[in-house]
């Protein structure tokens, strides 16, 4: 995978929300439907299945010529060649992780206010998630950054910027009116009994907004 990247729907893995369906049929669906990035985020698993996890889905994002992104552990992407990682502020520095994942690999970090898209976007990274912009389950305790901040950054951030927390196909269309052009989300798709459709819509609507840019 070279870097520059770009994408539009960006699915991540949240097993919680389909129990009774493996991870490897649900994302599957989501690649049907048109997810262009796929993030492997698990938190409780024990690095070793970890690393196996990510191997089994990158050959299937391969199949699909969509890049899998792991959450937290550059270790983990490199066992697998994984296509990037994404980092939170408090996990490794992104100079860091430049230096362990090489010029090629694809590094995105979660942000929470402008300060921080500003800071990634100086130290090196391919893309930001900009979140949560409404509250949600998937990620309790922190506060919504609202609509607001993601026309901030659509006004000033120019590495591509995602974002993510509480999307649903309800409110997506007031998410891209603010700003944003990628939209990514967890529960809203996996948790859904057809997440092949429900990427195809999200898609449509991110493709009706951006026809004609
Ligand atoms: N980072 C910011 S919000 C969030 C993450 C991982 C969770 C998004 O999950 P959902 O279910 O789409 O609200
Ligand atoms: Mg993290």
């Amino acid at each position: 995978m070279n870097r520059p990247l770009d994408f539009k729907l960006y699915v991540i893995t949240g097993e919680n929300y389909h129990p009774g369906r493996g991870m490897m049929e649900v994302m599957e669906a989501a690649l049907r439907g048109g997810a262009d990035i796929v993030q492997l985020r698990d938190k409780t698993s024990p690095k070793r299945e970890l690393i196996e996890k990510a191997r089994r889905l990158k050959e299937l994002t391969a199949k699909y010529g969509v890049p899998l992104i792991v959450n937290d552990h550059p270790d983990v992407a490199l066992a697998a060649d994984a296509d990037g990682v994404h980092l939170g502020q408090d996990d490794l520095p992104i100079e860091v992780a430049r230096e362990l994942l090489g010029p090629r690999r694809i590094i995105g970090i979660s942000t929470h206010r402008i300060e921080q898209a500003r800071a990634a976007e100086r130290a090196g990274a391919d893309y930001i998630g900009v979140g949560p912009v409404y509250p949600t389950g998937t990620k309790p305790g922190r506060q919504a950054v609202t609509t607001a901040y993601v026309a901030q950054a659509a006004a000033e951030i120019r590495i591509p910027f995602v974002a993510i927390g509480g999307i649903t196909e309800t409110n997506a269309e007031e998410v891209l009116r603010a700003g944003a052009r990628r939209l990514c989300a967890v529960s809203a798709i996996v948790g859904r009994d057809n997440p092949e459709a429900v990427c195809r819509n999200l898609l449509g609507k991110i493709n009706a907004w951006t026809s004609g840019e």
